[in-house]
C-alpha cells in the first residue's frame, strides 16, 4: 500500500490493484478521519430511532436473521485523485488508488427500516459509527436521502470478499451505498437516525460538497452554491503499462485497466487511444459485468515505430456519460475523473525522471510537535502543498478542532509550514 498517513490510517492501493476484479482486503484502500475504534462484538448493537413507529435495536444474530444479500460494488473516496488538482487543495493527497472493488454481503437497509416502520415524515437517514472524534473535531456522521436508503441494493454489510469485515473497513457493520461516493459508506455502524429534515452536521452541511456550477480554479465558493457529492462519476484507470515504461517496437503490448461508474448505470464501454487522443479504438471488456462493480478491459497494441507515445483510456456509460479531458476545479478536490494518460517510450529508453527536489531544511518551531503532532504525524502535513492563505485556513480549522497553538507560536508555525510545505513548483 501507499501510505498517505500512518495514524489516522490513509492507505492507497497501488496501480496493479486495478488488474484484479475483486480487490483483496489487504490491498484495499483505507480512509479514516480519526483513529479506528475497537468494537467489542459481544456488546455491539445497532440502534434504529427517529421517525419510526418502533425504535429498535439489533444484535448481530438478530440482524443475520434478515435475508442475506450479496453484491459486488466499487467503493471510491470522493477525494480520490485530489493530488491532481491545480491549484492544490488541502486533504489526503490521493492519486489513483483511493478506490477498490469488493463483494459485500449483509442485509438490505430497507428490510431493517421495514421492521422499524418508517413514518411518512421521514426524509433522510443519518448513520453513526463507533469512531470517536479527535479533539473538538465534529463526529463523523453521514447520511443518505430516504429514496437511496430504500433502494434494494443499499446494504448494511457484515462481510467483504467472503470474510467478516476487518477493523479497518468497519467491523462489525458498515453501510454499502452502491454507486455513491465512499463518504456515505459509514463504517463501525451502530446507530441509524431517521430524520424529517436534512441533517445539518458538519460532515453533511460543509464537507462533501462541490460547486453547483464550474468555478475559476482557486476561487472561494459561497456555501449556498455548493451541492452534495452523491453518485460516482464514470472513470477508468490504466493499470498496465505503467507511466514511463520502455517497450520494444514491433512487439505486442497489452494495455489494460478497470472502469466503473455510479448508480446512473455501469461503465459499459472503454475507448483507448495510443496517439494522444487523436484516434480511439474500442477496448475489449473482460471479466464479469455487474451493476456496481468495476469492469476490467484490455486492448492489444503493437507499437509500429520507435518514439514516445501517450496512451489514454476513456470510459462511457450507456446513458452517454464520458470521462472529460479537463476537470472543473473544486475547493475540496472531489471526484477527479479526467481521462488517464500514460507515457510509453518505444525503442529508446525514456530519460530518468528528475529527482524530486527535497524540501528545504527549516528547523521546526517551538510548539509544532505539541500543537500539530499530537493528533496526527508529519506525513499528513508533508503531502500537502499549500499557499500561505491555505495554511492559514488549515491552522484555523485545526484550532477549531482543538489544536492549542499559543498565539506567539502561531506565526512561527505558519512560516514553517509555508517554507517547508509550500505550493508545488
Ligand atoms: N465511521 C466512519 N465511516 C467512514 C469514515 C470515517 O472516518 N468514519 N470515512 C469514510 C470515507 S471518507 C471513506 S473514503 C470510506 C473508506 O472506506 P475504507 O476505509 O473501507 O476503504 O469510509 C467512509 N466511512
Ligand atoms: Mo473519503
Amino acid at each position: 500500500m501507499i501510505v498517505r498517513s500512518i495514524n489516522p490510517q490513509d492507505f492507497e492501493m497501488p496501480l496493479e490493484g486495478f488488474q484484479s476484479f475483486l480487490t483483496p482486503v489487504d490491498q484495499f484502500f483505507v480512509r479514516t478521519h480519526v483513529y479506528a475504534p475497537r468494537v467489542d462484538a459481544a456488546n455491539w448493537k445497532l440502534e434504529v430511532a427517529g421517525e419510526v413507529a418502533n425504535p429498535l435495536s439489533f444484535t448481530m444474530d438478530e440482524l443475520k436473521k434478515l435475508p442475506r444479500v450479496e453484491l459486488v460494488g466499487v467503493l471510491e473516496c470522493a477525494g480520490n485523485g485530489r493530488s491532481f488538482y491545480d491549484p492544490p487543495v488541502p486533504g489526503a493527497q490521493w492519486r489513483y488508488g483511493a478506490v477498490g472493488n469488493a463483494r459485500w454481503a449483509g442485509v438490505r437497509l430497507a428490510d431493517v427500516l421495514k421492521k422499524a416502520g418508517v413514518k411518512n415524515s421521514a426524509r433522510e437517514l443519518i448513520f453513526d459509527g463507533a469512531d470517536v472524534p479527535i479533539g473538538k473535531m465534529p463526529d463523523f456522521q453521514r447520511g443518505i436521502p430516504l429514496a437511496k436508503a430504500l433502494d434494494p441494493n443499499t446494504l448494511l454489510a457484515y462481510e467483504m470478499n467472503g470474510e467478516p469485515l476487518t477493523m479497518a473497513h468497519g467491523f462489525p457493520l458498515r453501510v454499502v451505498a452502491p454507486g455513491w461516493a465512499a463518504d456515505s459508506w459509514v463504517k463501525w455502524l451502530q446507530g441509524i437516525q431517521v430524520l424529517d429534515r436534512e441533517f445539518d452536521g458538519f460532515w453533511m452541511k460543509s464537507a462533501y460538497r462541490r460547486p453547483e456550477y464550474p468555478v475559476r480554479p482557486g476561487e472561494a465558493v459561497d456555501a449556498a452554491k455548493m451541492q452534495p457529492v452523491t453518485r460516482l462519476r464514470v472513470k477508468s484507470v490504466i493499470s498496465a503499462p505503467l507511466d514511463g515504461t520502455t517497450v520494444e517496437p514491433g512487439r505486442m503490448l497489452r494495455i489494460a485497466g478497470a472502469a466503473w461508474s455510479g448508480d446512473q448505470g455501469p461503465a459499459n464501454a472503454v475507448d483507448v487511444s495510443v496517439d494522444s487522443g487523436r484516434t480511439w479504438r474500442a477496448a475489449t471488456l473482460t471479466g464479469q459485468a455487474t451493476p456496481y462493480g468495476w469492469r476490467l478491459w484490455e486492448h492489444m497494441w503493437t507499437p509500429p515505430h520507435e518514439g514516445f507515445y501517450t496512451l489514454m483510456a476513456r470510459a462511457r456509460t450507456m446513458a452517454g456519460d464520458v470521462q472529460p479531458l479537463a476537470q472543473e476545479w473544486n475547493p475540496s478536490g472531489y471526484q477527479w475523473n479526467v481521462v488517464h494518460r500514460v507515457g510509453v517510450a518505444v525503442g529508446n529508453a525514456a530519460p530518468a525522471p528528475a529527482a524530486p527536489t527535497s524540501a528545504p531544511d527549516v528547523t521546526q518551531p517551538d510548539g509544532f510537535k505539541t500543537t500539530c503532532l499530537v493528533c496526527h504525524q508529519e506525513d499528513m502535513i508533508q503531502q500537502q502543498r499549500l499557499t500561505r492563505a491555505q495554511w492559514n485556513r488549515e491552522i484555523d480549522k485545526m484550532a477549531a478542532w482543538g489544536a492549542e497553538a499559543k498565539p506567539d507560536q502561531r506565526d512561527a508555525i505558519l512560516n514553517y509550514l509555508v517554507s517547508r510545505f509550500g505550493p508545488r513548483p
